[in-house]
């Protein structure tokens, strides 16, 4: 089973979308295993946004994530990775098709409501950013076999 971090960005969080967005990936399948509200620190947007350092937006992505409050998740499937992103959408909602995320709730690259990690091994890294391993809980829906053949 494949692990995907998520986290609903501060603007999503002020226009009272929580919700929304989470509905959208819940009604895939792909399953929740862990969730958390919280306000991130500079330190964990910088460990979050490293591979972005030194790039023109960084300073104000770093300042965004930081600005107020967001929702840290990690959700479990076959495929999660690929299948949250679909959902997620193109980087610039002006590129994103309709009926992802940031195509449907968004204007702006720099407020896309939403971020997912774009592999695996990043999802890794970003869950142990977030998250220790004892947060993560081990459960299976009673309505799993109606999801995975
Ligand atoms: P992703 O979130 O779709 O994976 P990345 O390229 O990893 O996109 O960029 C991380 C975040 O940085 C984006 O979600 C967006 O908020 C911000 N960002 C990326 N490129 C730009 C840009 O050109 N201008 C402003 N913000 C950007
Ligand atoms: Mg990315």
């Amino acid at each position: 089973m494949e692990k995907e971090f998520v986290m609903i960005k501060p603007d999503a969080v002020q226009r009272g979308l929580i919700g929304t967005l989470i509905n959208r990936l819940e009604r895939t399948g792909l399953k929740i295993i862990a969730m958390k509200f919280l306000h991130v620190t500079t330190d964990l947007a910088e460990k979050h946004y490293e591979v972005h350092k030194g790039k023109p937006f960084y300073p104000a992505l770093v300042e965004f994530i930081t600005s107020g409050p967001a929702v840290a998740m990690v959700i479990e499937g076959p495929d999660a990775v690929k299948i949250t992103r679909k959902i997620v959408g193109a980087t610039n909602p002006a590129e994103a098709a309709p009926g992802t995320i940031r195509g449907d709730f968004g204007i702006n690259i720099g407020r896309n409501l939403i971020h997912a990690s774009d592999s695996p091994e990043n999802a890794k890294t970003e869950i142990a950013i977030y998250f220790s391993d004892d947060e993560l809980v081990d459960w299976t829906p009673t309505i799993a076999p109606w999801f995975t053949e």
